[in-house]
């Protein structure tokens, strides 16, 4: 059997609402198609004004097409069905019987064209279940969402507390380490100078050893130069010693020898030592005794005799046993040392080696590193607090909403993953996309602003500034922020190359109202 087709005559008067009206009049605009005395009807917009007659005669005569709203004829009509048992629906005029059921009540398909089934009931029947769902779902989101407003406004208030305990505290600490600065600058003074007292007694005792060294370096070279042992160093001494060669001809000549010798003939040990040995202590060298030569007996070291190489001298035994260094007092004397040892310490380490700080040094060291500790204790303790301080005042700074709701999401952050990759959001903190098949994160951009609109601020976030798109944009995002049961990263998606875009559900964003767009049911066009 045929469905019951809706057959209605054009001039029909629907009078499912309040008040009776023309087929395709929404119940809201009934008013205007009241038959008046004159039985003229006036457009909706009062431009022109015609017979009662005229109204859904298939023939438009408005401009506005409202003489029209139950026919096609006017391409601008509006057609609105009553959809008794869902809710009304308006539909353009041209869809009026051209053969497909757009209304779930069927009346834009009159003509007979198609038989449409009235769905309304049915329909009406989920949308109903539908806005029941949201309303509860809105429901419960707003009483999470104001138990997490007074998590928030409890957090920041324990923030703002601490914060300004940190503000008294960090007086304190400051007056603390300049306190302590002071001490240590007090306490270096001495420090320095007994180190640098120290450090010029050693460079001089240093000083004096080589210089001893040098001399009997200088003496033994005189005694082995001296072949005649008359206490002397005269030239035909020196021209044996192929060393003094200064026009390198093989030969060394009296001039040359002479020329060593300061112009003299002859010079007696002390001049040797204090004028001519510097002179030619770098390239002296002791003649071989003949009788080493020809048992083939092991040359003598052919280096230059410098001041690293002299042979031992009474102050510079090399053994041992030898008796220990003296050490150097605060006022820079020489203190006698402890008897000798068996340390198995060289004396030519020791020789080299500083020695100890005396005891009156070792005890201003120790006060100022007990000063140097404090004070590097104070201040760590003040750069904690700064370091705190400025994490707590970028807290406060931060917008958590009208009601602190949203402060519940700060450093938390949620995962989502599609085909390809695995898309984090850190709110507050930042944005980032990871290959699902390995490989590094990619930054999508930090924490920049709300970005809704003006008059629904907290429905979108954007995260700005991450790495930059080859040839576009650096990459950014934006979080939209829906009412929801749990907090959850949704979806992730990129609307335009680099510039993504995230859902995210929470209760923090229910407003405990049902908009036709949660519902799905936004039917009306
Ligand atoms: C990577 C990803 C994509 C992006 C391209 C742009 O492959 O970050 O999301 O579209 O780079 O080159």
């Amino acid at each position: 059997m045929l469905p019951k087709l809706i057959l209605i005559c054009c001039l029909a008067v629907i009078t499912s609402g309040s008040i009776p009206r023309p087929r395709g009049v929404a119940d809201s605009n009934a008013s205007h198609y009241q038959p008046n005395s004159e039985n003229v009807f006036v457009c909706i917009d009062g431009s022109q004004s015609f017979p009662y007659t005229y109204v859904n005669d298939d023939y438009c005569d408005c401009a506005d097409g409202s003489d029209e709203p139950g026919t096609s004829a006017c391409p601008n009509g509006k057609f609105t069905c009553t959809n008794i048992g869902h809710r009304p629906l308006i539909v353009p005029a041209s869809r009026v019987n051209d053969g497909v059921c757009d209304c779930c009540d069927g009346t834009d398909e009159y003509s007979g064209n198609i038989a449409c089934v009235n769905t309304c009931n049915e329909l009406g029947k989920k949308h109903k279940e539908e806005v029941e769902r949201i309303m509860k779902l809105q429901e419960e989101g707003v009483r999470k969402k104001k138990e997490f407003a007074e998590s928030g406004k409890k957090m920041k208030e324990e923030k703002k507390a601490r914060l300004e305990q940190l503000q008294a505290d960090r007086e304190a600490a400051e007056t603390e380490r300049q306190e302590m600065e002071a001490k240590k600058d007090e306490a270096e003074a001495p420090e320095k100078e007994a180190k640098d007292r120290h450090q010029k007694a050693w460079d001089e005792e240093k000083a004096r050893r080589s210089a001893e060294k040098d001399a009997a370096a200088g003496m033994t070279a005189f005694n082995e130069l001296d072949s005649n042992n008359d206490n002397f160093v005269d030239v035909l001494e020196m021209v044996v010693h192929n060393e003094f060669d200064i026009d390198s001809n093989g030969v060394v000549s009296e001039e040359e020898a002479k020329e060593h010798l300061e112009e003299v003939e002859k010079v007696d040990q002390d001049t040797f030592v204090s004028k001519i040995w510097p002179n030619v202590k770098q390239i002296y060298k002791p003649l071989v005794p003949e009788e080493a030569q020809s048992d083939g007996e092991a040359s003598p070291p052919a280096e230059p005799q410098g001041e690293t190489a002299t042979p031992p001298t009474p102050e510079t035994p090399s053994s041992s046993t030898a008796t220990p260094l003296p050490s150097i007092s605060a006022d820079g004397t020489l203190v006698s040392p402890d008897p000798p040892t068996n340390d198995v310490q060289t004396q030519d380490d020791s020789d080299e080696k500083m020695p100890d700080y005396d005891d009156e040094t070792k005890v201003l060291i120790e006060a100022a590193d007990v000063a140097r500790n404090s004070f590097n204790a104070a201040d760590e303790k003040l750069k904690s607090i700064d370091r705190e301080i400025s994490s707590l005042q970028s807290y406060m700074n931060l917008d958590f909403g009208n009601e602190e709701e949203f402060s519940v999401l700060k450093d938390q952050c949620f995962e989502y993953t599609d085909r390809e990759y695995t898309y984090k959001l850190c709110v507050y903190e930042r944005a980032s996309q990871r290959p699902k098949s390995g490989g590094s994160e990619t930054s999508l951009g930090t924490w920049g602003r709300w970005s809704g609109p003006e008059n629904d601020r907290y429905s979108s976030q954007l995260y700005e500034r991450g790495q930059n798109c080859w040839n576009g944009p650096d990459r950014s995002v934006k979080v939209h922020f829906k009412c929801g049961p749990e907090n959850q990263l949704t979806n992730a998606y990129e609307p335009s190359r680099c510039e993504y875009a995230f859902d995210f559900i929470t209760p923090v964003s229910c407003s405990g109202k049902v908009s036709p767009l949660d519902t799905h049911a936004h039917d009306e066009l």
